[in-house]
């Protein structure tokens, strides 16, 4: 007998089926076990792979999002879907709900979404006349919404010294337990009245390559000061324990204001406030380089100094089109040329710092979705030949089709959750595009 020869489906097909298993029919969650929620910057990441998919259905998960923003302004970096098996979830959390039935949790993560929708709209205006109309649509109705969660983080996170975007959490960095941390994190001290919890975290994943737990005291211990003050964004910043000057999060700002300012420009709109943000958060970047290595530094605002870790958000000013000399660092063993790697992408943390973890979450694991973001801003700003080595090896990395949701970077082992949404998704835009 012959035998017949299945064709291994396509890499943009295990994308693609990733997706459609981790959607709720509503939502699509974050990981189907680890994270079985919305996560806001996971879902700007996921509209674009969906974009490449449902246009339409790329449209209703950042609807779906902006549903659950706050009234002053800020989006939640959770939407809770009603499903358990995640920890902390919305009772612990305790915030105010903002529309009915809408959970959130009570911080903010990564200000990506006008990038997410200005990357829709690009993938939509490729494609069919009708879902290039719903995407023109959908860009109209979401820029005011857009413009209200910028002013918020303008009005109540922007530093009047420094210029930096502040935190208050690690959780709203999106790089959790970084090493950026550690030093803002060793001064906050859990009190004896922590309540009690359990974590989920340690189930479905392996423990190695989590937080420890005396992180997670500290991680539960900033949000019962935000519940003691009602999450009031003013009294959270004049409150907290743990203040600091993110300047990746600042990078991003720059450059995500810059995109909202031209799609508000396309639809007839004032945006001289939005350039202003820009140009702030750009100067803010640039101050905030080192003297001695030029990455951009986080700033602990409690401590009043500089955090120098080598980490990948010191590569903040290529995010915002500043600062093309730091190739040069990427490029050396420090960085993306360390010759143990293996694929050229710059680790989370750099091998050659102390405290580089290459198993351990944001410690040292190389992960796909901030390949993607440094690769669309490098496109951006015109270092094309940049953009597609960040693809090409971002495909290297994820072609197993397991999509991790960071990786080993000197096995290339893929990590934490399988079949984590935003990897698919920033794949099927390497692959669809
Ligand atoms: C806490 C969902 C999220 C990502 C973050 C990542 C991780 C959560 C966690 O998972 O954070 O927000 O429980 O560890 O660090 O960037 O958005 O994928």
């Amino acid at each position: 007998m012959t035998s017949v020869h299945y064709p291994e489906p396509t890499l943009a097909a295990r994308a693609a089926r990733v997706l459609r298993d981790n959607d709720t029919g509503s939502v699509i969650t974050a990981a189907p076990r680890l994270y079985p929620h919305m996560w806001s910057w996971d879902a700007a990441f996921i509209s674009i792979g969906l974009a490449h998919l449902h246009v339409r259905r790329a449209i209703a998960e950042l609807d779906t999002l902006f549903a659950a923003q706050w009234a002053d302004g800020m989006v939640p970096h959770i939407v809770f879907t009603g499903r358990d098996g995640y920890f902390p979830g919305p009772d612990r959390w305790g915030v105010p709900d903002p529309a009915p039935g809408v959970r959130t949790s009570g911080i903010c993560q990564p200000p990506i979404h006008a990038i997410a929708v200005r990357r829709v709209l690009d993938i939509a205006r490729a494609g069919a006349p009708e879902d290039a109309e719903a995407a023109e649509r959908f860009v109209s109705r979401v820029w005011e919404p857009l413009l209200a969660w910028h002013r918020w983080l303008a009005r109540y996170r922007v530093d009047a010294g420094t210029g930096l975007v502040t935190i208050v959490h690690g959780w709203e960095s999106g790089m959790d337990n970084s090493p950026r941390w550690d030093a803002p994190y060793a001064a906050v001290r859990p009190g004896p009245d922590l309540p009690p919890y359990t974590r989920e975290d340690l189930h479905r994943a392996d423990p190695g390559e989590r937080p420890t737990d005396a992180e997670y005291d500290r991680y539960l211990w900033l949000i019962e000061g935000m519940r003691r003050v009602g999450y009031d964004a003013a009294r959270v910043v004049a409150t907290s324990e743990f203040l600091v000057g993110d300047v990746f999060i600042t990078g991003l700002f720059a450059l995500a204001n810059d995109v909202l300012a031209e799609l508000g420009e396309s639809l007839g709109h004032e945006t001289a406030e939005v350039r202003g943000w820009a140009s702030g958060a750009r100067a803010a970047v640039a101050a905030a380089r080192s003297p001695s290595t030029g990455l951009a530094r986080d700033y602990d605002l409690r401590a009043g100094r500089w955090l120098d870790t080598e980490t990948i958000a010191g590569f903040a000013p290529l995010l915002c089109d500043s600062g093309a000399e730091l190739f040069e660092l990427w490029d050396s063993p420090r960085w993306a040329g360390n010759p143990d790697l293996v694929v050229p992408i710059p680790p989370s943390t750099s091998p050659s710092a102390t405290g580089f973890d290459p198993r351990r979450y944001w410690r040292g694991p190389q992960w796909p979705v901030l390949a993607w973001l440094f690769g669309w801003s490098f496109r951006r700003h015109g270092w094309a030949h940049r953009a597609a080595a960040l693809r090409e090896a971002g495909i290297r990395l994820t072609d197993g089709g397991a999509f991790g949701e960071y990786y080993h970077p000197f096995t290339g082992e893929p990590l934490g959750s399988a079949d984590q949404s935003w990897t698919a998704a920033v794949v099927l835009d390497w692959v669809c595009a």
